[in-house]
């Protein structure tokens, strides 16, 4: 199949990105039909539109990219680390580049509001690449084993690693695996979602244009059976899976008792903890986006609002205030807060969490606002009166709904927030530095931010405790998951 860069038309509402009828796989260098010729239909979360068709691989499909990588990785492991640097410092020049033709087309494919692709997603995306192009001829100094040339054990690349990511942030997600793989002179097949193919393809044709040797990067676009098939390929050295729980829990017991290496980010359930000292404005700030960016599908999101019982009446208030100006719709639309939900499946998952806080006595209240008429929908949401038994304090429901829950000491804050199967993230509000300090170090998180709510960097390592996963990615942790230490 020829490239679908080539020869894509350029729809007149949307003229910054041209995304071709169809795509196929990229493994090997080129873009290629599935073996069988299956396809699936991506659409807009926002409209409905079918964007494009897409191949859908299969196992052979994934054989062939493994095989692939496979063959790459000898050349490309071999090469001096300030030769692999020039390619990801290429790579991310190139998607600064073409950032405003990504950021449409991801929120085309995902329904999030281009504001947070434009302003959050790519710039990171890029600052990954740059990130990583840094260390690749540092791995000797990284603390993982010696300096080429000297003597000691020099840290080795893994060899193909196998690469699943979700649908919230995917071209980030893509970046946070993809970088520090190939730094470390890994070659990669990765699997993006189902229902956001297109990013990861147009990655692709960015590896094209950056001139990457063939095989580095294979992208094979399928279901969850292409994901399980990569996952199970022998061929493998290494898994790097984000997404559900449920899924990594399979995983992990799909790869027990082989050699491949694993790390699982996995869910959340965040608590965002307001004590009475907080700036009261400032902390409904980031409340809001601790729970609303990116209509709440973050794993690290702050879904459990604990608000300390004094200030709760005067936080809620100003919270609903908040609440009552942000704007749901168009995400294309810079002006927009909430964009769509990503699926009628995540939809109905997030509907039937909501009835459930409704049926076990949470009080519900969302502002008054117009959702579209097509699309997948769903308008910002919080419960008050919630107990920790609540399923809507324990489940993940990865959409814009908030449970509150109150506490009296800060012994009390600590212990409801830990009071979770999870432990990806959470968020102190106070002007005692003191108690930053001290709560934080007590709280089972594997990032907790001060004042501040769902800020990435790439410096900075990121994962979870208990069920929300192991393995770091970003910083310099994330080197030592790509390599044989
Ligand atoms: P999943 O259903 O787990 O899907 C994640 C990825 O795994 C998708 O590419 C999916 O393919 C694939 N997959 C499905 N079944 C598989 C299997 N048996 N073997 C291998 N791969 C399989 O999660 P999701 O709904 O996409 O994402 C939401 C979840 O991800 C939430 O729980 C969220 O917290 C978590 N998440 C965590 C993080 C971090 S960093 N901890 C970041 C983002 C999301 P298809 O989509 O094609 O089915």
């Amino acid at each position: 199949m020829a490239s679908p860069f080539e020869y894509a038309p350029a729809p007149e509402s949307r003229a910054i990105v041209d995304i071709a009828p169809a795509y196929g796989l990229f493994i090997d260098g080129e873009f290629t039909e599935a073996a069988g010729g299956k396809v699936f239909k991506t659409v807009s979360p926002a409209t409905e539109e079918v964007l494009s068709e897409v191949a859908h691989g299969s196992a052979e499909d994934i054989d062939r990219a493994v095989g692939a990588a496979r063959k790459a990785f000898e050349k490309w492991s071999a090469l001096p680390g300030a030769e692999r640097a020039k390619y990801l410092f290429r790579i991310a020049r190139i998607i600064q580049e073409r950032s405003r033709e990504l950021a449409v087309l991801e929120t085309l494919d995902n329904g999030k509001p281009i504001r947070e692709t434009r302003d959050t997603d790519l710039p990171l995306v890029a600052a990954h690449f740059f990130y990583y192009a840094g260390w690749a001829d540092k791995l000797g100094h990284a603390g993982f084993g010696t300096a080429e040339g000297q003597s000691g054990a020099v840290p080795r690349p893994l060899g193909v690693a196998g690469q699943v990511i979700p649908w919230n942030f995917p071209l980030l997600m893509l970046a946070w695996k993809i970088a520090p793989a190939l730094a470390t002179g890994n070659t990669v097949v990765l699997k993006p979602a189902e229902t956001t193919p297109l990013s990861a393809l147009f990655f692709a044709d960015i590896c094209r244009q950056a001139g990457l040797p063939r095989g580095v990067v294979n992208i094979v676009t399928g279901d969850g059976s292409t994901g399980a098939a990569l996952v199970s390929h022998p061929g493998i050295d290494k898994v790097a899976f984000t997404g559900s729980t449920a899924v990594g829990k399979a995983i992990a017991r799909q790869i027990a008792g082989t050699d491949k290496r694993v790390t699982l980010e996995l869910g959340g359930k965040g608590a965002n903890i307001v004590f009475d000292d907080a700036p009261v404005d400032q902390a409904v700030e980031g409340i809001v986006t601790g729970i609303f960016f990116n209509q709440g599908q973050v794993c690290c999101a702050g879904s459990r609002l604990l608000v300390q019982e004094s200030v709760h009446d005067e936080v809620l208030d100003s919270l609903k205030r908040r609440l009552s100006t942000l704007r749901v719709g168009d995400p294309l639309d810079k002006n927009t807060d909430l964009g769509a939900i990503n699926s009628a499946e995540q939809l109905a998952r997030i509907t039937a969490l909501a009835e459930t806080g409704e049926a076990e006595g949470a009080e519900r209240w969302s502002p008054e606002c117009e959702l579209p008429s097509s699309g997948y929908w769903f308008a910002p949401t919080l419960f008050t009166n919630v107990s920790q038994a609540h399923t809507i304090a324990r489940d993940e429901i990865f959409g814009p709904v908030l449970s509150v829950l109150t506490f009296r000491t800060p012994e009390e804050a600590v212990a409801k927030a830990n009071n979770t199967q999870y432990g990806l993230s959470a968020g102190i509000w106070t002007e005692k530095g003191s108690r930053i300090l001290a709560v934080a170090s007590r709280l089972r998180a594997g990032v907790v931010w001060a004042n501040t709510f769902n800020k990435f960097d790439p410096t900075s390592p990121f994962g979870g405790y208990k069920e929300s996963g192991y393995g770091r990615e970003g910083g310099r942790h994330g080197l030592e998951a790509y390599l044989d230490v």
